[in-house]
C-alpha cells in the first residue's frame, strides 16, 4: 500500500474562529437550520426535515474545492450541502416552505432538491450507484470533473454503497465519497451497527481515505485539496469527517442520554466560538435568516406545472 492509499487523520483545529467568509457561511447554515426547527415547532412547516446542526463546516470546507462541472449528490441531511454549493438560502427555504421561488417549485421539499448538477435524495445509499454512473460518464466525456456523494456512517449498512465503491475503484472513476460520521444513525450509535472502520472499508477497495477531526475549513482544504485533485484523475477517495449531530435525527426525536448531549454541545464549533468577530458574524447571520423567514413566509404558495 502506498502512502497515498494509507488512511491519514487531520486532527482538531484550535478554537479560533474560521476566516470571515467561511464563518459567515457556517453561521448562515446554522441559523437556517435553527429557523427550520422553530418553524416546525410553531406548526408552520409540514413533512419532515433533518438538520445539519454541528456539521456545517463540512460542505463549507469542500465548496471551493469543487467546480461548476462537478456533480454533487446529497442526502436527507442536505441543507448545508445546498447552501454551501449555491449560496441560495432563499431558494431552499421557499422550497421547504412551499412558497414561490422554491428551487423545485415546492415539489422537492427538504430532501429532494434538484438544481444544475446537484441532486439530493432521502433514500439512504441510493445516490452512490448513481454518482458512480455519473463518474463513469465524466471520465469518458468530461475528464477532470468529479462526482461527489455525501453519506452518513449508518449508510454503510446499505449494500449498494459497496457495489458502487467496487466499480469506482475497479474502473478508476472520479468519485468522491464524503462521509459525515456523526456517531449515530437515527437512534442507533455507530458502535452498535458498524463493524471495523470506514478507513478499513476504503482500504478494502484500494481507495484513499482521509479522516478529518477538524472544523476549520481552511485547514480541511489544505489537507483534502491535493487528494481531491487526484480524484479528478481517477483515484476514488473516501473523506470521513468525524462530526457531531447537534440536533435530533429529524425534529424532536433525540433519544440520546443527557450526558451524551452535553458532550456533543460542548464539542460543537458554535459553542466553542468566541470573541467579538464571532459574535458580530453570528448576530448578522441570525438577523439575515430572521428577515428571510419573514420575507419567504409572506410569498404566495409555489405553483408547479409540468410545462
Ligand atoms: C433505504 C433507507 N432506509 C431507511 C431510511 C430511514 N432513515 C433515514 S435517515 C436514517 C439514518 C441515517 O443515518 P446516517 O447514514 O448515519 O446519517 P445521519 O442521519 O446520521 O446523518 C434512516 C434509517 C431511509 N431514508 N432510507
Amino acid at each position: 500500500m502506498t502512502d497515498f492509499l494509507a488512511t491519514t487523520t487531520i486532527e482538531k483545529a484550535p478554537d479560533s474562529p474560521p476566516a470571515d467568509a467561511d464563518l459567515a457561511t457556517m453561521l448562515l447554515i446554522r441559523h437556517f437550520e435553527l429557523a427550520l426547527l422553530d418553524l416546525f415547532a410553531r406548526g408552520e412547516l409540514h413533512g419532515t426535515t433533518h438538520t445539519c446542526l454541528g456539521q456545517e463546516h463540512v460542505p463549507v470546507a469542500l465548496a471551493p474545492l469543487l467546480t461548476a462541472r462537478d456533480y454533487v449528490f446529497s442526502n436527507h441531511r442536505g441543507h448545508g450541502h445546498y447552501i454551501a454549493r449555491f449560496g441560495d438560502p432563499a431558494g431552499l427555504l421557499a422550497e421547504i416552505m412551499g412558497r414561490a421561488g422554491g428551487v423545485c417549485h415546492g415539489v422537492g421539499g427538504s430532501q429532494h432538491v434538484f438544481r444544475d448538477r446537484y441532486l439530493s435524495t432521502g433514500v439512504q445509499g441510493e445516490s452512490l450507484p448513481v454518482a458512480t454512473g455519473v463518474a463513469l460518464h465524466l471520465k469518458r466525456d468530461e475528464p477532470g470533473a468529479l462526482a461527489l456523494a455525501y453519506i452518513g456512517d449508518g449508510t454503510w449498512g446499505e449494500g449498494a454503497v459497496y457495489e458502487a465503491l467496487n466499480m469506482a475503484a475497479l474502473w478508476r472513476l472520479p468519485l468522491l465519497v464524503v462521509v459525515e460520521n456523526n456517531g449515530i444513525a437515527q437512534s442507533t450509535p455507530t458502535a452498535a451497527e458498524l463493524a471495523g472502520t470506514i478507513g478499513g472499508r476504503a482500504a478494502a477497495f484500494g481507495c484513499a481515505h482521509l479522516r478529518i477531526e477538524n472544523t476549520d475549513p481552511a485547514e480541511i482544504r489544505a489537507a483534502a485539496g491535493p487528494l481531491v485533485e487526484r480524484v479528478r484523475e481517477g483515484a476514488p477517495l473516501v473523506l470521513e469527517f468525524v462530526t457531531n449531530r447537534l440536533g435530533p435525527h429529524s425534529k424532536g426525536d433525540d433519544t440520546r442520554p443527557e450526558a451524551e448531549l452535553s458532550r456533543v454541545r460542548a464539542a460543537d464549533w458554535h459553542t466553542r466560538g468566541s470573541g467579538e468577530r464571532f459574535a458580530a458574524a453570528d448576530a448578522a447571520a441570525a438577523a439575515r435568516i430572521a428577515a428571510l423567514v419573514a420575507e419567504v413566509a409572506a410569498r404566495p404558495p409555489a405553483v408547479w406545472s409540468r410545462a
